[in-house]
């Protein structure tokens, strides 16, 4: 049952924020009576949703088990608490995969539903629902959204050839597991060098996906984004952000904004450029929980070396371009190996001639 929950949990992923994705299966005698999970935007969530399935059903709750990815919310929002719902609901046993660090929860909501005389069992499917909720509890304990990177180069690490020829290098099954990638993130994160060399749209485009876009970030600091660009030209279609400094002028961001993308100020760093864990918390406070970093190399370098890649999809082709090819990570260099950021192979898989492997940081 959990593991259904888990499963509903990570079909909300990306469409969520700035709230985290949760699945909840409502089982009675061993068949499932209802289900939900976090609905586009954060709300309902997923046990107010999976109550209204019951009642639109006419099925009673009475004497039920709720499995929930995160432990229900104890607070008022724009409707009551999930764990007076399921109280209300007669539901007898709650079980729940992780305590919810946001403090207006914090263990309030098991207590609550203890406190009604419900059984309650904390921690079945944790190592995973911290999985699928590791950018909602990055928010809320560090302030800043979780950062995936995602490479696609050549077997030996390159993004080009010599003379900079970079198109299809891997295979159209390996770009359409890139939307998938997409889908699953609250935002995508270029910067200010590839948008102007690529003129991207940065939207997902995976039949069924197309109704919830992730947010498109720019990293350029002087805001030199071109106003005719597809990203500027579709700001209010479909959310842009310029993460931009103090010294961008006034003229540029003011033309962007009048266009529809949202300017966000944030610290110079120390090498002239944007400070990127500054960025990280700009990002954060704005409520974004998983954000997609797709390149191009200088914007991978900072975010690798301010230790802010939580994890990578590397998608590899079977060519080599040699040592004259542009590195996926420009920029980059590490005296010694106990220094370089480490990762632990999670999965890998064959997408036609291509693999994606996907790792994730060790900490
Ligand atoms: C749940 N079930 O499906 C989700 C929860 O702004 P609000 O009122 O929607 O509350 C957001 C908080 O609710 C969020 O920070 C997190 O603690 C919790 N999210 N809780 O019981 C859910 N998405
Ligand atoms: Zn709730």
């Amino acid at each position: 049952m959990m593991r259904a929950a888990l499963a509903l949990a990570r079909r909300s992923l990306g469409r969520t924020w700035p709230n985290p994705a949760v699945g909840c299966v409502i089982e009675r005698d061993g068949q499932v009576i209802a289900r939900g999970r976090t609905r586009d935007g954060g709300r309902p969530h997923a046990e107010a949703d999976a109550i209204a399935e019951a009642a639109k059903a006419g099925v009673s709750l009475e004497g039920a088990t709720a499995y929930v990815t995160l432990e229900p919310c104890a607070h008022h929002g724009r409707t009551p608490p999930c764990a007076d719902a399921l109280v209300s609901a007669g539901v007898a046993r709650v079980v729940s995969a992780l305590e919810d660090p946001d403090p207006r929860v914090k263990g309030q909501g098991h207590a609550r539903l203890k406190a009604a005389g419900i059984a309650v069992e904390v921690g079945e499917g944790a190592a995973d629902a911290a999985q699928i909720n590791a950018g909602f509890l990055r928010r809320v304990r560090e302030g800043r959204p979780l950062f995936h990177l995602k490479m696609a180069g050549s077997l030996d690490g390159r993004i080009a050839t010599a003379s900079g020829e970079s198109k299809w290098i891997t295979g159209p099954a390996a770009r359409q597991d890139g939307h998938r990638l997409r889908a699953i993130h609250d935002a995508i994160l270029v910067g200010a060098a590839t948008a102007a060399a690529d003129d991207p749209d940065l939207t997902c485009r995976l039949p069924g996906l197309r109704s919830y876009s992730p947010v498109r970030i720019v990293l350029d600091s002087q805001a030199r984004l071109s106003p005719t660009s597809r990203l500027a030209t579709s700001a209010r279609a479909t959310p842009v952000w310029l993460v931009c400094t103090k010294d961008a002028p006034a003229d540029r961001r003011d033309r962007l904004a009048g266009l529809g993308v949202e300017i966000v100020e944030v610290d110079v760093g120390t090498d002239g450029r944007i400070d990127v864990a500054a960025a990280a918390q700009a990002l954060g406070t704005r409520g974004l929980t998983r954000v997609l970093v797709e390149g191009g190399g200088h914007v991978a370098a900072s975010f690798l070396k301010a230790g802010l890649v939580d994890g990578i999809s590397s998608y590899r082709a079977g060519l080599i371009l040699g040592g004259d090819g542009r590195s996926a990570v420009g920029g980059l260099e590490f005296a010694r190996l106990g220094s370089a950021p480490r990762f632990r192979l999670v999965s890998a898989r064959q997408l036609q001639g291509d693999t994606l492997e996907t790792w994730r940081r060790e900490d």
